[in-house]
């Protein structure tokens, strides 16, 4: 595959013709464990990112159909860290506090409710409430929970099946979801149908601005069709009558926004929206030289770990990978880490288990089998989560171990 991708399309928000300014490669389905039998079937496509001049929005050129990523055996559970846990309750309260509180009998839905993390908080209020989750068996968990879960694609059809069936939504959440939407236009016009007249559109996805800062590439993966920052947001909803109303940085996933949308003059605009826009000129993210300069930070940080990890391994080291995330998909096969870098990769998550990691085909193995050998080295691809881990496995430090770390910089902690 070139580095320097042929593909080009056009926006996906305004347009304009926009062309890749990088290519990762070949990338299989950053969330398609599978078996030894399934590797030759293997699904592939090319993942490259282009930045629209028009209207600013970073975005994939191409994305497999969401039917080949969110379906019954979906691996990611949003339950399986504890600090996502508290992040979603404090979103829900924040949201509850500020939006619903006063209102009588407020309805709210969340778009892509996964196992319920946030919703379970405004079921137990007794509140009504509606999930859209497409992907099955995390829609079930939620279900068993007692969260009122539709298991749908959202856009402008599924917004008026929801709206006769339960009428217009005080407050819609998304967290980690719209920016895994290809049809961005389709479900803002939905979302803006949907919502009450003094309604709030709420959501939260990883931030262009840190992921260019911390050269965090591996949020580009074939899920993730964009990366918002807040310009981008607030012209892209501002085609459908819905006003960039506040934002607010959050930790979670390595660095993210919360953006909170309404319907056009329906609420004052924060200080906050003016701030961050200013940050993000400072920061050059409306330019696409930028990205020309992202693009070499990018091979940098694979070059610096492929050799750290090249010469571990000539020494004898033991590599073991910490986490099979998503993220862990683009770097694996980007910078072209194998097996004989990486014995197995240790996760907690049991539809993960025994399986192989896409595209490099590393073994995921139980949590037991890392606790009961320690390797030399552990390389964090759950980087985004590195203080809970770190908390939970003093032993491992304690034993020798060391970290591996890649982002913002590739070093060994220890
Ligand atoms: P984590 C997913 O990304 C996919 P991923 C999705 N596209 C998205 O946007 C974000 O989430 C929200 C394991 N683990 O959270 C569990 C341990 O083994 O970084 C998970 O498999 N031990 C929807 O996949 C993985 O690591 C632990 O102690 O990049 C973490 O995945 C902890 C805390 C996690 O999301
Ligand atoms: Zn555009």
């Amino acid at each position: 595959m070139s580095e320097h991708s042929h593909l080009s399309t056009h926006c996906r928000v305004c347009g304009a013709r926009i062309g890749a300014f990088m290519s990762f490669g070949r990338m299989p389905i950053a969330n398609g464990f599978l078996t030894a039998a399934e590797i030759a079937d293997e699904y592939h496509f090319e993942l490259a990112p282009a930045f629209c001049s028009a209207c600013s929005m970073f975005q994939l050129v191409e994305q497999p159909q969401p039917d080949r990523m969110f379906h019954g055996n979906y691996a990611f559970y949003s339950s399986t860290s504890r600090y996502m846990q508290a992040h979603f309750e404090r979103f829900a309260q924040a949201v509850w506090s500020k939006f619903l509180a006063e209102r009588s009998d407020p309805f709210v839905v969340e778009l892509g409710s996964n196992d319920g993390i946030m919703l379970r908080h405004f079921q137990a209020r007794g509140m009504r409430h509606l999930g859209v989750e497409p992907s099955v068996n995390v829609a079930q968990v939620a279900r068993e929970r007692g969260i009122e879960t539709v298991s749908a694609f959202f856009g402008r059809t599924l917004a008026e099946d929801v709206e006769r069936k339960f009428g217009k939504a005080d407050a819609i959440l998304a967290a980690n979801v719209m920016c895994h939407i290809p049809d961005l236009p389709g479900v803002a016009e939905g979302v803006r149908r949907l919502l009450k007249p003094d309604g709030v559109f709420i959501f939260e996805d990883p931030y262009l601005g840190d992921m260019v800062a911390k050269t965090s590439y591996d949020q580009i993966y074939d899920e993730h069709v964009f990366i918002f920052s807040a310009g981008s947001v607030m012209r892209a909803f501002a085609r459908h009558g819905l006003d960039l109303v506040d934002v607010a940085p959050q930790k979670t996933h390595g660095g993210s926004m919360r953006y909170t949308l309404a319907p056009k003059g329906s609420r004052p605009v924060s200080a906050a929206v003016g701030e961050c826009l200013a940050r993000e000129r400072n920061q050059g993210l409306e330019y696409p030289e930028t990205y020309l300069h992202f693009k070499q930070n990018c091979e940098r940080s694979r070059d610096r770990l492929m050799s750290l990890l090249s010469s571990l391994r000539r020494d004898g080291k033991r590599i073991v990978g910490y986490g099979a995330t998503s993220k862990s998909t683009t770097v694996t096969n980007y910078c072209g880490i194998t097996p004989d870098h990486v014995e197995f990769i240790s996760d907690t998550t049991p539809i993960k288990r025994g399986k192989l990691s896409p595209g490099a085909h590393i073994p995921v193995r139980s949590h037991d089998e890392f606790a009961r050998a320690y390797p030399d080295y552990a390389l964090l691809f759950a980087w985004n989560h590195a203080d809970e881990i770190r908390e939970k496995e003093t032993a491992f430090l304690a034993a020798g171990g060391r970290w591996i770390v890649y982002v913002p910089d590739v070093e060994v902690i220890s």
